[in-house]
């Protein structure tokens, strides 16, 4: 599938090892101590058989982890833990058998693509990881501990010289030297190495077509040079959106020469400011909005916009508020960019820094009947109605109409929204001045907000005033499209 079929999409984040156990141990569950860093039990069988819980708050792709063979570390582990998620490939051309079967992971594809829905597939290329027992003693020679047999690049001759990461600004340092610990150095791929190149375009292109997948996140996208990418995607033949772990608009943009996309990290950056605490910036806003449109090859159109990840503390682990919650969730579904759900955000879990964010999500029981499932669902819905609505969603950049202290308004038609960090204690009127914004929205038209469901008119002016419930986010449609989300009216 391509950029502009992906465009139209939302997806959900899996971490594997997380989301759900194989159906024959589901109903037993499993305890999960996300602090031991080890496997958990989830596998691919295990998503096939909880789709609808995924579906059903309006998600139409998953991502899933990545799928290869991964490092083993003896027991008890490194500081830095196991491999359970995904990120530590050993052999780039077998499957992680933790996650299943050839035929459980092909059944999960082609129970997806049966649904409508795109999947996704997380890759490393960047490094194969290894595990130096020697660590202790020698941690400025990784090689003197470590055995390449087994690996997909056996040969020390396909790696970068060892040396460590120790600055992000060395442009050569992030791209040649060595991610990870002394005790699982992450082996840089020689990608200046032409054959190693060709490998790797190839295993893509292999991967992609054999197993159906849709997509690809691309792990590490700044651990390689620009120019490796455009030869990668075009070998996958399918969207590309890559990791770029980095708050500087500029920097990441750029990647967006190379792939199609890149997660907005940015973005994500100004989210947090603004939404952290009643007194946070709501500028900041309209400030990645404008980078976004300033850096990227398509504005906000070639970015994923997330509030969550597997990386990151989870957002209700900053505040408990759940006006502040809502609203940071909706700046995701509001933007012009590719909105990513992380698995366990709809449960409002509060894990914090790696690894506490990576909590099971079987222990929720998948209770869809939770608020944030919910509200996630009608986000989704809203964006589905803006988008059969009217075609110009999804080629109309947003606009900033206006910024207060504690709201900013945004139009992307036919979806206006109001978001604010007024916080959950607040009520009070705000109003928004919609005049100037064209047909749907002009003097008198009707319009409702579908987070609560509830009418307003634009008024003789084109003034819209509408009262916030406990600092929720406003997300209006034109009441000719908004029947299917709010059904009661
Ligand atoms: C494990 C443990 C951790 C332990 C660590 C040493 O080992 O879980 O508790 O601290 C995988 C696993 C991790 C594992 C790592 C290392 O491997 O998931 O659990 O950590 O073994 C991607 C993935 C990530 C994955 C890998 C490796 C890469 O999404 O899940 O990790 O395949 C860098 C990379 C980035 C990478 C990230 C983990 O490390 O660039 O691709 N993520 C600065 C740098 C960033 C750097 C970041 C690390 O520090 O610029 O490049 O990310 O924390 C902003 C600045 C940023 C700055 C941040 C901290 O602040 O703008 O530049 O980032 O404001
Ligand atoms: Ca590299």
């Amino acid at each position: 599938a391509s950029a502009s079929d992906w465009q139209k999409r939302t997806i959900y984040q899996v971490m594997t090892d997380r989301f759900a156990l194989p159906p024959s141990q589901d109903s037993q569950g499993a305890p999960c101590d996300t602090g031991a860093q080890l496997p958990c039990g989830g596998t691919w069988s295990g998503i096939e058989n909880h789709l609808d819980y995924i579906q059903g708050m309006g998600f139409d792709a998953i991502w899933i982890s990545p799928i290869v063979a991964q490092l083993q570390v003896p027991l008890p582990p490194p500081a830095d833990g196991t491999a359970y998620h995904g990120y530590w490939p050993e052999n780039i051309y077998a499957l992680n058998d933790a996650f299943g079967t050839d035929s459980d992971l092909r059944s999960l594809i082609s129970a997806v693509h049966s649904r409508g829905m795109f999947i996704m597939l997380d890759v490393v290329v960047n490094h194969l990881a290894t595990y130096n027992v020697t660590a202790n003693a020698d941690p400025a020679n990784p090689w003197s501990g470590i055995s390449l047999t087994g690996y997909s690049l056996d040969e020390d001759s396909e790696y970068h010289p060892f040396c460590p990461i120790t600055n992000y600004g060395n442009q050569t340092m992030v791209e040649q030297c060595w991610l990870g610990s002394a005790a699982v150095p992450l082996a840089d791929v020689n990608t200046e190495n032409q054959t190693t190149v060709d490998t790797y375009y190839s295993w893509i292109g292999d991967v992609v077509s054999n197993y159906t997948f849709d997509g690809l996140r691309i792990d590490t996208l700044k651990h390689i040079r620009k120019d490796f990418w455009p030869g990668f995607a075009q070998a996958s033949g399918v969207f590309t959106i890559g990791e770029v772990l980095d708050s500087d608009a500029q920097y990441v943009g750029g990647y967006t020469q190379v792939i199609d996309a890149v997660l907005d990290y940015p973005g994500w950056g100004m989210v947090l400011q603004a939404f952290q605490t009643t007194g946070g910036s709501m500028s900041m806003l309209a400030q990645s909005i404008q980078n976004t449109s300033t850096y990227f090859k398509n504005g906000g159109f070639s970015v994923g916009s997330f509030l969550e990840n597997h990386d990151q503390p989870r957002f209700p682990s900053f505040t408990n508020d759940t006006g502040l919650i809502k609203n940071a969730i909706a700046w995701v579904f509001v933007n012009d960019g590719i909105p990513i759900v992380y698995e366990g955000q709809e449960q409002e879990y509060t894990g914090g820094a790696v690894p506490y964010d990576r909590e099971a999500i079987w222990l929720s029981g998948y209770e869809t009947n939770k608020p944030l499932y919910k509200h996630i669902t009608t986000l989704n819905m809203a964006r589905q109605a803006a988008k059969n609505g009217s075609s110009s969603f999804l080629t109309t950049h947003m606009e900033v109409i206006s910024t207060s202290t504690h709201s900013i308004a945004m139009a992307k038609y036919p979806m206006l929204s109001v978001l604010t960090n007024v916080g959950q204690s607040a009520s009070g009127q705000v109003s928004v001045a919609v005049g100037s914004l064209g047909n749907g929205y002009s003097a008198n038209s009707e319009l409702v907000e579908v987070i609560s469901c509830s009418s307003v008119k634009v008024d003789g002016s084109g003034n819209l005033a509408f009262t916030t419930q406990s600092g929720a986010p406003a997300v209006f449609l034109p009441s000719s499209m908004a029947s299917k989300v709010c059904t009661n009216l």
